[in-house]
Order: C-alpha cells, then structure tokens, then sequence
C-alpha cells in the first residue's frame, strides 16, 4: 500500500513539473516565431534559399498537391513578391492560395514555383530593373538568364517530387524573366511560356513608344525601387493626372517636384531619352534573335495590351525564321488587356467574348502544350503556330503565320473619307492646331491613373471624346457592305507636316460600330480601337539619331500598331483619327526641339499647325493586312 501512494505522488509531482511556466506578463508578444499550422492544407508550401553561382541566395517558394510524384515544375520569376503570389488567401486549398491561373495546373500534378528576382522583396543581392545581360551594359557574373539556369539546376537536384522537366512562365516583367531564361537555356527547361513579355523599353513597351515617353509610368519606380518591399505611392494628394501632369510643365519636371530624381531607375531613363547602345543592348527580340531556338516557345499577348503590346509580335517576328519545322514557336493574341490572360476573359470594357477566353486558352492551349513537353506520355499537343481570337466573330482561329492578312492600303481621302485608291491630288492637306496647353487626354478627364479598371481597359474606350475635339482629324469611310478582316499589324504611314521643329503623331485605327443599337446600347455608335500608336516626330530619321523637324515640310512616319484578328462586321465603318498628343499617359511634346524633352521648359511649348497630307506624292495611308487581300478589302469597302 506504501509503495503504490509513492508511485502516485511521484507520479503527480511529474505531472506538476510538466506544467508550462507562465507567461511572463511584459514578454514581448511580436517576435516569438510562428509557423502557420494547416492541418487540413491540401498542399506542401516550403520556402527556401536558392543558391546562385555567386553565392547570392534567391526566395523560392514551391507549392505542390500534397502526394505529388513526378511533377513538372511550373515556374515564375518575379519582381512582385513570391511570397504573397504564394498565400493570396488565408486558405488550407492549394487553388485558394494560388493566383487562380494556376488551377489547372496545380490540380494536375504541377509542382508551382513563384522565385523573387534578385535583390526584391525576399532575395539577396542588388536589383536593377530589366537587368541587362553580362556583357557591356552588366559586368557582374550574373544576369536573368544565368539565375534562371542556377535556379532550375537546383530544383531537379532538390526537389524530390519533380519528374525533372521544368517549363517558365509569367506575365509582363516575369514574361521578360521568361524569354531570358532561353538565352543559355538549361537542358531541363522544356517550353516556356512568355505573357505580354517587357521586351524593348524604348520601341513598344512600358517606359517609350517610337521615343514618347510614357510618363503616368513614373509612380512605378516609387512601388517597384523606393524600398526592397512595395514602396508608397507618389503622394500627389489630388486625383486628376491631366491637371497635375499639367501643372509640373514636363516629365522633368513632374520628377523634380516629387523627387523621384533619387530614384537610380529614374535618373538612367531620363540620361537616354534616345534609342541609343544602351536601349539597344537590352532589346530582349535582338538578343534571342543572335541564339539558336531550341526551347518549344509559346508567346502570348493580348489584342489590348496597354502596357507591353510590342514584346510578343517582336519576338515572334526575330525567332520565327529559325523555326524551320514549324514546331517550336507560336504566338496567341487573345482579345485581353495587359496580362489578361491569367484572369477572366469573359469581356474587357463594354466588349463581351464567347466564354472566358482567358480560361480557355490556360486550359485547351497552355495546359496541353506544358503537357507534352513536360509529362511522360502527354499526346502531342496541337498549336498551330498561330493562334488568334477573332474579335467580333468571337471565335479563336488557327493560322499557319502572322500575318494571315495581306497588305491593302486604305488612304486617308478628301472630304475626311477613306479609299483604296490612291490619291491623285497635287498638294492637299487637312490641317488642325494642336496647342500643348490643351493636350488631347487619351480618356476623358479627370484622368486617375489610380483607378485599375480605367488603366486596364481604356484601350477598348469609345473614341468619340477624341473625335468631337477640334485638333484630331478623323477619316471615316461609308457603312462596310461585306465584313473585312484584319490579321496581323497595321502599319501607319502618315506624311505629316508641322509648322513648329518637333512633334508627335497619333494614328489610331477605328472600328465604329452602327448608331442604333438597343439590345446593347453600350454598343451604340461605339468608336472602338482596332489599334492605336504614337511616334515622336524627331525620330523620323532614325530612332538613335534626334533632330529637328522642318517647319512646313511634310515627312513620311512609318509606324506598326499593336496586332490584332479584328473582324469588322458589315454595317460597321472603318475610321482613322490622327492627332498630336495623348496626355497624360505621353509626355507632351513641346513642338518645338529641345535636346532632351525631359527637361523642356514653359517657353519651348508652341502652339504648331499641323497637317495630315493626302495626295500623289504624299498619300498617307494605313496598309492593312487584310484576310483575302484586295479582293476582299473592295468588297467590304464597296470600292
Ligand atoms: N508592364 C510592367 C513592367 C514590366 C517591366 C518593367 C516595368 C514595368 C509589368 O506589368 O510588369
């Protein structure tokens, strides 16, 4: 009996001595550290230190389904934050804390990796925006295509549940991060995927188009380089972009009141106002263009890309003639805004498609081609090598090039009417003023670049608020009598003068939808951009070589608009509108030279007549690639 009391009161002091000792009441509550438990998570998340062959490590983060075996890794490499692409929401579901793009992919065995470039958010080392390759622009040892290769060799050593085969992926500056990892491809990559990719800065892409510099992008270097985390936005206080932009005078200026001129990223585009070595050296289609294709590569972009819509056509247009069986490049153009492809395609603006084109395209394109280059025994996928949505005839076509139109000229007219016969008069222009006091707003004001709805959809904007205003000519032809349609880039070329020394020139291409139209009123007389583009005039003789324009003399510009598959029904009508500034979103041009726009002050800002020239010598027109060639064209037009 002795004996069985002592075991119990020892037993009980034991049971004593496990107790926690309490919680000191001023013990610090942030700090302790906390692993998330999730105990009905449908995934395996791990966040890991990837070593570079410099030592430096990059944050990675793999998610997979838990119980993957032999996955194909899918991965992205991005300046926007690994972590928080990986834990969206506060979810046990793998889709749930995935962007929803990853569905298909994830739920099928795909092993989803999300990696910080460089020197952002979670990684070490330094961050320079669009990295150039090592070489003249970059002397370290490292760039997007070496981390893209250590980081790959690493994952098919260290995760145990990849089969190996690893496929690149992403949207915008991770579409850049895409094409540079086929530089010096590793032998494990098997097919990337490149989304509306960043590929020239300066010809098409987000800082320039044709040398105008887009200037409402300036916020992005306070969120993307004032801190190693998401920075503050600028503290602008009103709403309105017009009036501020307005207000600061010039870029420079806009620059100076903010003291964005801190900011390395500022200061280097605004010392290269020109397409000089520096632009060219990180041309992302001239680099590819230099290597052999050997990486199955599918470009996609969408038909209103308001941010990079130069990137993918570029790239296909350098890569395409080394695709000799026709196997290892395609380009899809769907009818989406800047990265519109990884979210509902249903509509974009007043537009409605057949479907969520955005879901179709990840999960009956993307996700058979990974398939059949990533899994053992896939079927072969089937992309052509073009694959194109048919805005207004609402179905995705399949095409052997891109092109699939043939060039027609479509001539601005007299009488502000469009032809497909060349114009036989000996001098005529159409002339309107255009005054850098009151810029033409590339949407209606107040313009509040803050407002991600407009920003992702105001291509797709009605032009009427540009037609109505006295300083944008527009050309209009009569109601088409057959549909006609468009595959491939317009190309503008506009002889144009302008009473001042320097000067830009918008060109937009227009489908105008019938006046009556009650079951969608939206739709009603609707001025729809086909495709829109802007050339700053001091480039007309080289875009590395900035010189003055000749007062009164007209020159030739010769530009391409975005690519599209562009249906214009019959009933429809075909309008070109030509006008000399889009502000805030370019910078305005003084229209008068200055060295570096940059810095132009009041007094270079000049009221300039200009003129849109139409005759013999000077017939400004747009060459179309239009589906059947003239034949069809005339029909269409009735000409
Ligand atoms: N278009 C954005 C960008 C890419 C590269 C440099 C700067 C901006 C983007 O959406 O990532």
């Amino acid at each position: 009996m002795k004996t069985r009391m002592t075991v119990l009161a020892l037993l009980l002091a034991a049971t004593a001595t496990a107790q926690p000792a309490p919680t000191p009441t001023m013990q610090p509550d942030i700090g302790a550290p906390f692993n998330k438990v999730t105990p009905a998570a449908d995934y395996e998340r791990r966040e890991l230190m990837i070593p570079m062959r410099d030592g430096v490590k990059l944050f990675t983060v793999v998610v997979m389904k838990k119980g993957t075996k032999d996955g194909p890794i899918l991965l992205t490499r991005t300046p926007y934050n690994a972590a928080g692409a990986t834990s969206r929401n506060p979810s046990q579901q793998i889709t749930e804390i995935l962007p929803v793009s990853d569905k298909e992919f994830v739920e099928d065995g795909y092993i989803r990796v999300y990696q910080d470039v460089r020197g952002i958010h979670k990684s070490e080392g330094d961050y320079v925006m669009n990295r150039p390759l090592k070489g003249p622009l970059n002397p370290t040892a490292t760039d997007h295509a070496t981390d893209a290769y250590d980081t790959i060799d690493w994952l098919v050593k260290n995760v145990p549940e990849t089969n190996g085969r690893v496929a690149i992926t992403g949207s915008s500056y991770p579409g850049f991060t895409s094409l540079m990892a086929l530089i010096d491809p590793h032998p494990s990559l098997k097919a990337a995927v490149p989304m509306s990719p960043m590929v020239d800065g300066w010809i098409g892409d987000d800082w320039f188009h044709n040398g105008a510099f887009r200037q409402t992008m300036l916020d992005y270097f306070t969120g993307q380089t004032s801190t190693k985390s998401s920075g503050a936005p600028v503290a602008m206080g009103r709403r309105d972009y017009y009036a501020e932009y307005l207000a600061a005078g010039s870029a420079g200026g806009y620059v100076a009141k903010y003291g964005l001129d801190q900011l390395p990223g500022v200061k280097k585009l605004m010392e290269h106002p020109a397409y000089d070595a520096w632009w060219q050296g990180q041309a992302v289609d001239k680099l590819l263009g230099a290597r052999p294709l050997t990486v199955p590569t599918m470009l996609v972009v969408g038909q209103w890309d308001q941010e990079d819509s130069y990137g993918a056509p570029a790239v296909y247009r350098a890569l395409e003639p080394k695709d000799v069986n026709n196997d290892k490049l395609s380009l899809v153009i769907g009818p989406w805004r800047h990265s519109g492809v990884n979210y509902d395609g249903s509509g974009l603006g007043v537009l409605k498609f057949a479907g969520d084109t955005g879901l179709q395209f990840r999960r009956d394109v993307m996700k058979p081609f990974l398939d059949s280059h990533l899994k053992a025994g896939a079927p072969r996928h089937d992309t052509p090598p073009v694959l194109t949505y048919a805005v207004n005839a609402d179905k995705w076509e399949r095409h052997d090039r891109f092109p699939a139109g043939e060039t027609v000229n479509l001539y601005l007219d007299d009488r502000f009417s469009l032809s497909l016969n060349a114009p036989a008069a000996k001098a005529a222009h159409d002339d309107y003023v255009s005054d850098p006091a009151h810029p033409v707003p590339f949407v209606p004001v107040p313009v509040n670049m803050r407002d991600r709805a407009m920003w992702g959809s105001w291509l797709v904007n009605d032009q009427r608020h540009a037609s109505t205003r006295p300083d944008v000519v527009t050309y209009v032809s009569a109601p088409l009598k057959a549909p006609l349609q468009i595959h491939g880039q317009p190309q503008a070329n506009l002889f144009a003068s302008t009473s001042g020394t320097d000067s830009d020139w918008v060109v937009k291409l227009i489908d105008v939808f019938p006046e009556e139209n009650s079951a969608q009123p939206d739709l009603a007389g609707l001025q729809l951009g086909i495709g829109m583009e802007i050339f700053r005039g001091r480039y007309v003789k080289g875009f590395d070589t900035p010189g003055p324009l000749t007062p009164g003399k007209a020159e030739r510009y010769r530009f391409l608009l975005p690519g599209v598959n562009h249906v214009i029904p019959a009933g429809h009508r075909l309008m070109v509108q030509v006008q000399s500034s889009w502000f805030p979103l370019y910078d305005r041009n003084p229209q008068s030279f200055v060295p570096n726009i940059f810095h132009a002050q009041p007094k270079d800002y000049v009221k300039a007549t200009q003129g849109v020239w139409r005759d013999a010598q000077r017939p400004s027109h747009i060459a179309i690639p239009v589906v059947g060639g003239a034949a069809a064209a005339r029909a269409a037009l009735g000409q």
